[in-house]
């Protein structure tokens, strides 16, 4: 009442008098201030009647799937990697990696695995249950992939759930791993350049909200571009790992562009500028085994780091391109558990525990342990099945078109949905004509979106590479083509190609210099200032402001909702996607310690109005929600 009283016009503007208050009666319509469970069970009423968007007209679990059950711990967690950093440092991570004999191994279940298979959906209820087994059970793990990458948003966006919230649980219950992020460099975890103080500011958010380990990478390899993420990990404490991406095929002399000088060069620069780790980032899985050697036993002599191997099972190479990487000497590499893995994700990572098992790189992990947790993840996956990519076999084609395996199903259900589906086979030739027209370039986000949006155009509008460089013939380009062409996402090695530059730009001059230089610092306090006044909130968090600055409109909606249906993360998976049936019966923590349990009892009919109700009970006791059908 004293909020409504405080705000109305007539008060602020000392028109009032006594009698104001008993005759105005706006003052008494309060805005409905509803409790957490309230805001849930609403969510629950909304989706049961209403669907979730993101399902709809998708494939539906099997009837009857179980939650799923993760293993037990079965010790106190053993000292890790974690432990190391902790107590030592980073550069002591590094060092105590080249004194190691077994294989490490990264998990990349958490954010590349499900990036790559399942459009990045799994939610953190998924993912938190199950991080005390591999705490306790996988102590000798290198590091949990868990963050960044597409996964940030995504969160966000389609989740309804916070991002660092996820980190802060999964930290909390992984003392003695590492966790792991992919950082795109200047573009942070979004799709195009930040100021360099959003960068810095994001970087020292994610330290402090528990990531260790931060892989960064630029889509151009532009190792200038990477600098300032750079800088800021290394201010931070934690372990910086200087990404090189792979592209091409080192063994071709037509691809010399990408030869091993070129890669070495590279790595040199990472280490010039601080790099702890060595990352070698294979995002599409073309690096073959026999190059994989060559290319290898190079970085580990020239440079002298220690390398991390990251790449996807797109071809079905990835274990034994591991396996040569392992023999010439690489450090540390990336696997899936194996409910998780394969196709566009990463290598089996029970398959490489069990190939190198007894010999001089085994890997230490128990082969018990993980299969127990893959079987846990073979029954979350169930219950995505929504978002599976529909991708049967692993295919060579990937060596034609060069696709990431985050992109390869997202650009297909973008062909989809654009009528394209049958025509797949054209957009990835039409994809390696663009990449070869654009000079041959890196591609991983946000450089793959560019040359996917341009390949998707021309198929859809019956366009060769040659009509595009036609100088007669007029194109329209898409706004990414030109964004990029201006240099707004850095220089890719040798500059642009000349031709297609000034026909997508018109005339205009390009940028040359780092685009990061170019933008002027973000207000970031008066930036908070704003939201707190939208959301007439007291206090808008650096977490949240730190997502905010990277994604406006995405956290404002998330704030909105937030809002109206609470702390939906809470919910188990199929709640979350496909609401309750009569008779259904859920448990919640909100709290830790303080459980929701929620029964629906009945839906009843929908009104004139469109209202229909639902009836439950929470904790045993009854209540109706009413929600608007929109079904
Ligand atoms: C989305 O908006 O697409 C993702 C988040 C889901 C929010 C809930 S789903 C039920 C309700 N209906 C909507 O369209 N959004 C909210
Ligand atoms: C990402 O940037 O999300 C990637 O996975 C790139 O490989
Ligand atoms: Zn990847």
């Amino acid at each position: 009442f004293v909020q409504n009283l405080l705000k109305h016009p007539k008060f602020v503007s000392n028109e009032y008098s006594t009698k104001f208050i008993d005759e105005t009666e706006a003052l008494f319509h309060f805005p409905p201030q509803r409790d957490r469970a309230t805001k849930i069970l609403t969510y629950i009423a909304d989706i049961t009647v209403n669907g979730h968007p993101e399902t709809e007209g998708r494939v539906r679990p099997a009837e009857g799937i179980r939650e799923p059950v993760a293993p037990e711990p079965r010790a106190e967690p053993a000292p890790g990697t974690r432990t190391i950093l902790d107590e030592f440092g980073p550069q002591a991570v590094a060092d105590w990696m080249l004194d190691q004999k077994q294989l490490l191994i990264t998990d990349t279940t958490m954010r590349d695995g499900h990036q790559s298979l399942l459009a990045t959906r799994m939610r953190s209820i998924d993912m938190i249950r199950v991080a005390p087994a591999y705490a306790a059970n996988l102590p000798q793990l290198f590091s949990m992939e868990c963050w960044g990458g597409a996964t940030f948003d995504v969160a966000y966006r389609f989740l309804q759930e916070c991002p660092w919230q996820r980190l802060r649980d999964l930290r909390a219950r992984m003392p003695n791993l590492m966790t792991q992020m992919l950082l795109r460099g200047s573009n942070g975890v979004g799709y195009t350049n930040y100021p360099d103080n959003v960068v810095q500011s994001f970087v020292a958010q994610a330290a402090e909200s528990g990531v260790d380990v931060f892989r960064v990478f630029d889509s151009l390899n532009w190792t200038e571009n990477m600098r300032v993420a750079m800088d800021a990990v290394l201010e931070s404490g934690k372990v910086c790992e200087g990404t090189v991406c792979y592209t091409g095929n080192l063994l071709d002399a037509d691809r010399a562009k990408y030869d091993l000088k070129y890669y070495v060069g590279m790595a040199q620069e990472l280490k010039d500028a601080g790099a702890h780790i060595l990352g070698l980032k294979d995002m599409a899985g073309l690096l073959k085994p026999a190059a994989a050697r060559i290319l290898v036993k190079a970085l580990k002599e020239e440079v002298g780091l220690p390398v991390h191997f990251h790449t996807h099972d797109t071809a079905g190479i990835a274990c034994a391109t591991i396996l040569a990487a392992a023999e010439s000497g690489v450090d540390a590499v990336d696997c899936a558990m194996d409910a998780l893995s394969g196709n566009t994700s990463q290598a089996t990572l029970g398959t490489i525990v069990e190939a190198l098992a007894l010999t001089d790189r085994d890997t230490g992990l128990d082969i018990g342990a993980v299969r127990e947790i893959s079987n846990y993840w073979e029954h979350v996956r169930n219950h995505y099945a929504a978002f599976e990519s529909g991708m049967q076999a692993p295919s060579s084609e990937v060596y034609l078109h060069e696709m990431p395996g985050g992109q390869f199903t997202n650009l297909k259900a973008q062909a989809r949905s654009v009528g394209l589906e049958e025509r797949w086979h054209e957009v990835a030739q039409t994809y390696a004509d663009v990449n070869r027209m654009f000079g041959d370039i890196v591609k991983v986000t946000p450089s793959s979106k560019v040359v996917g949006d341009m390949a998707l155009m021309m198929v859809s509008q019956g366009l060769t590479r040659a009509d595009v460089e036609d100088p007669k013939r007029e194109v329209s380009f898409p706004d990414s083509v030109v964004d990029m062409m201006r240099g707004n996402l850095g220089q890719p090695p040798g500059g642009w190609p000349d031709k297609i530059q000034k026909k997508v730009l018109r005339g205009e001059k390009p940028m040359t210099e780092r685009p990061g230089a170019a933008l002027p610092p973000a207000d970031i306090e008066g930036t908070r200032k704003e939201l707190q006044q939208t959301f007439e909130l007291s206090q808008i968090d650096d977490e949240d402001l730190n997502g905010y600055l990277m994604y406006p409109k995405v956290v404002s909606d998330y704030l909105a909702r937030h809002q109206d249906y609470g702390p939906v993360r809470v919910l188990p998976t199929s709640t979350f996607f496909y609401g309750m049936e009569p008779g259904d019966q859920i448990q919640a923590e909100i709290d830790p310690g303080k459980t929701l349990e929620i029964r629906m009892a009945a839906r009843g009919e929908t009104n004139d109005e469109g209202i229909a109700r639902v009836f439950f009970e929470l904790n045993g006791q009854p209540r109706t929600i009413r929600v608007t059908d929109r079904s």
